[in-house]
This record gives structure tokens, C-alpha cells and sequence, in this order.
């Protein structure tokens, strides 16, 4: 895989350019202004909230820390970005564009966040007086001061956007890929780290370092849980204490490259034993599953034969003593595996469009099934994450106790595994016509 996106942009600038001019022409709308973003303060202070650019502007812009900017699309003309470069001395302003991206714009830099609405006229001097026929894409409040709220994010266009967007790019593919080797190389620390003991603060200290991230630039905050924590879905506490024994790591982590996610998980077991058997029993079920991954596979299907294939499991692991179809057609093995297979993943760590179809009308999940992300039929282009999980997840399996069959439970089973939480596993895959490349499993390899 060509991991260089630079080599990919202009044709990636080319692409954008023909899918925003499609979708404005199917709205009716003349152009678009994306805007990038402005500060947000905490309640009654004067410090900012961690900067999350609008992807719609990543979309087209590596610019990731870049508030106040603005890009204006207009079919058949280059687009133009209004580059916010304030003179400042409290704050480091943006460097100057860098040729590789900026060559596919027209740039004007801007010194005051409010240039850009003087200068829209000018650059659309066939636009309606009250700029109906410009739609607006963003959260900036900014965007109200010049735009009547019914242009600013209209659902039509935002819809036609989206789909667009599930459908990736060479360079956006490059950007996963890279980001995904920049993952594998901060799993590998992390897990050396929980080799030597460290505490749940200490890996994810050591995860960042070996990424070069800070927290704020992860694409979604680090997963680490030591024994039982595994259990808890999206553990978010990192003890700074180590346990006395380290019996399972769950590491759930990504990074990103030009704002494009990595979105990755691993198990381990410290010793040989039940634990590690179900962890490489899960190991290889997930790669069966990825195998699967091609254009037109139907995602929903995916996600309920890995409840089959999970049944089997708890079934083959004596964790349950009814088989695997009643576990299943009872809704145990929701107990179990409470979440959905997966979901897309690209410039958002759960990606916009995966529960509606081509026409933006929604595909409900299957029934019993209320946290599944990805309901569509699967194209050429798309990436999204394939995460089976296996828990022991203490409030669920008393629920089960109190008001379902507990006799359908091994206790004595869930009792003893219950001290290393869970399993998960999660890859990143690009799906093509004849299959599934999986970024994730080529950046560990690459670094074996
Ligand atoms: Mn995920």
C-alpha cells in the first residue's frame, strides 16, 4: 500500500471538487462555505476547549489546527480558502501553507476571523442578496451573523456529503493507512509496558510517547484496563497504581494522520491458560470475519453470524450451558457481546452515513441489536472496523441472574474469568471489489 499521501492529494482535491459540485447541484445551491471552526471557552473562563476541527474542512484541508479559516466551493472554479493568520503575540499563529496542499487553492490570507464574510461578495457576485443560494457548513456562531439559519448545514446537502465521504479516496485511504502504522507502533510499546508491570497511567504515558501524540490529538481517548477493567466497554479511569498482578491488558487506542483515524484494539494474557485460549480463539474468529469483508457484503448479516460464531464460543468454553443457538434466539450471548461489530472510521472514529442507504434514507438495525453503527451494504471504498468482543460484565450478567434463566449460565466458569474482564479485538479494514485490505494487521507486519 502506498503509505505517501502527499502523492495522492491532488487527485484526492480533484475528487472532492466533483462530488461537492454534484451534491450542490442536486440541492440547488450555487456554492459552499465550510468553515473550519472557532475556539470554545469553558463556562465563565477564558481557557479553550481541545480545538476538533469540522470535518467537512479536514475533508478537504489538512489543517487540523487551524480555527477561523474558511474554504469557499464553487463549481467550476478553483476553490478559495480564506487562511486565518492573525498577527498575535498571546498565541503561535499558523505557519504559512505548505506548497503540497495549498498549490490546489486559491489562498487569501485573512487577519481578522470576520474578513472572510467582507470578502464573500466579491467571489460571488451572482449569489442572491440575502446569500440563499450558498449553503454554509459548520458550528462556528460566526456563520449565523451572515447566513439565515436554513442555509447553514441544510439535512439535503449534509446527507449527500456524507455518502460521499463513506466512499474514501487514495490519499484518505493513505492517511488511515499511515495512522494505523502509527498505531501499531504505540500497541507495541503499551504491550511491553504491561509486560513490565506498569500501571494503567504508565502504558497510556508510554502509548503516547511511542506516537508522538498528546491526548488531545488522539482521535478518541485511550482504552487501557488492566484485569477486571476489560469489562467495562469504554474505561476511562487509568488507575496510577499497577495491581499487584497484571492477568489481561485491554488496549483500545488509536492516533490520527491529517485528522484520519486509527481505531484499534488488543488483548492480551499475561500466562497461558483459559484466558489466553479465549483470547486467541477470539484472535482467529476475528480474522475469519475480516476474510469476509468485500463490496456487497451486507454489514448486518456480518455482525449476526459473529453472535452465532461468539454463541459457539461461550458454548465450546463451557461458559454457558445451553448451546450456541439458544444462546442466541435467547439473547444471551448479548450479555456477553453487547455491541455492534463495528462501525466506519475515517476523519470521525465513528464515521458519518453508516446507518443509511444511497438515497439518505435510514437502514434500521436488526431487532435486539441497539448499539450496531453500520447497517449499509458494503462498497468499494469504505473502511470501517471489524471489534468482536467477549465480556464479563458484571451488571449484565446479574441482570441476567434476576430476571432471566440463570441456570443458563456457568457461574462457576464466568467466576473463575471474571478477574480478566474481556476480549476484544479490532482491526481496520479497506474494503475493495474482491475483498478487504487490512490496514492493521499490515502495519503490525511491517514493524515485526
Ligand atoms: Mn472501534
Amino acid at each position: 500500500m502506498e503509505l505517501n499521501y502527499r502523492s495522492h492529494y491532488a487527485a484526492h482535491v480533484a475528487e472532492m471538487q466533483k462530488r461537492w459540485e454534484l451534491a450542490l447541484e442536486a440541492e440547488s445551491f450555487m456554492a459552499a462555505l465550510v468553515h473550519s471552526g472557532s475556539p470554545m471557552y469553558s463556562f465563565l473562563d477564558d481557557y479553550e476547549y481541545a480545538f476538533r476541527p469540522n470535518p467537512h474542512f479536514l475533508a478537504w484541508l489538512p489543517l487540523t489546527s487551524h480555527p477561523d479559516s474558511v474554504l469557499l466551493v464553487v463549481p467550476g472554479k478553483r476553490p478559495t480558502l480564506f487562511y486565518f493568520q492573525p498577527v498575535d503575540y498571546w498565541y503561535l499563529p499558523p505557519s504559512d501553507p505548505e506548497a503540497y496542499w495549498a498549490d490546489h487553492f486559491n489562498i487569501e490570507i485573512v487577519r481578522d476571523s470576520a474578513d472572510w464574510s467582507k470578502a464573500l461578495k466579491s467571489h460571488l457576485p451572482d449569489a442572491d442578496p440575502g446569500l440563499g443560494d450558498v449553503a454554509a457548513i459548520g458550528d462556528s456562531p460566526s456563520l449565523q451573523a451572515v447566513f439565515d439559519d436554513k442555509w447553514i448545514n441544510p439535512a439535503g446537502l449534509i446527507d449527500r456529503l456524507h455518502l460521499a465521504r463513506t466512499r474514501k479516496t487514495s490519499y484518505e485511504v493513505a492517511c488511515i493507512g499511515a495512522s494505523a502504522d502509527r498505531a501499531a507502533r504505540a500497541h507495541i510499546e503499551a504491550e511491553r509496558a504491561f509486560r513490565e508491570g506498569e500501571s494503567e497511567y504508565g502504558i497510556h504515558m508510554r502509548y503516547l510517547a511511542a506516537c508522538d501524540h498528546t491526548d488531545a490529538q488522539l482521535p478518541y481517548g485511550n482504552i487501557v484496563a488492566l484485569n477486571s477493567h476489560g469489562s467495562v466497554l469504554h474505561y476511562q479511569a487509568r488507575e496510577r497504581k499497577a495491581p499487584e498482578k497484571s492477568l489481561s491488558f485491554l488496549i483500545d487506542g488509536g492516533c490520527t494522520v491529517n485528522a484520519y483515524a486509527s481505531d484499534i484494539t488488543r488483548t492480551y494474557a499475561r500466562e497461558p491458560g483459559v484466558f489466553a485460549d479465549l483470547v486467541a480463539a477470539m484472535d482467529a474468529m476475528q480474522q475469519e470475519l475480516t476474510a469476509k469483508v468485500r463490496a456487497g457484503l451486507d454489514y448486518k448479516e456480518l455482525h449476526l453470524e459473529t453472535h452465532r460464531r461468539i454463541a459457539q464460543l461461550l458454548e465450546s468454553f463451557q461458559i454457558i450451558n445451553v448451546d450456541a443457538e439458544e444462546a442466541v434466539g435467547s439473547g444471551l450471548s448479548s450479555v456477553f457481546y453487547p455491541h455492534g461489530l463495528g462501525h466506519f472510521l475515517g476523519l470521525q472514529t465513528h464515521d458519518v452515513a453508516g446507518l443509511i442507504d444511497n438515497r439518505g434514507h435510514e437502514i434500521p438495525r436488526p431487532d435486539g441489536h441497539p448499539f450496531l453503527r453500520l447497517t449499509r451494504v458494503l462498497e468499494a471504498g469504505n473502511v470501517l472496523t471489524i471489534e468482536p468482543g467477549l465480556y464479563f460484565i458484571a451488571p449484565l450478567l446479574e441482570m441476567w441472574r434476576e430476571e432471566r434463566e440463570p441456570s443458563m449460565i456457568n457461574w462457576a466458569r464466568v467466576e473463575e474469568l471474571a478477574p480478566y474482564g474481556g476480549v476484544r479485538i479490532e482491526d481496520n479494514i479497506h474494503v475493495t471489489e474482491t475483498g478487504g485490505d487490512n490496514l492493521t494487521r499490515a502495519a503490525f507486519a511491517r514493524l515485526q
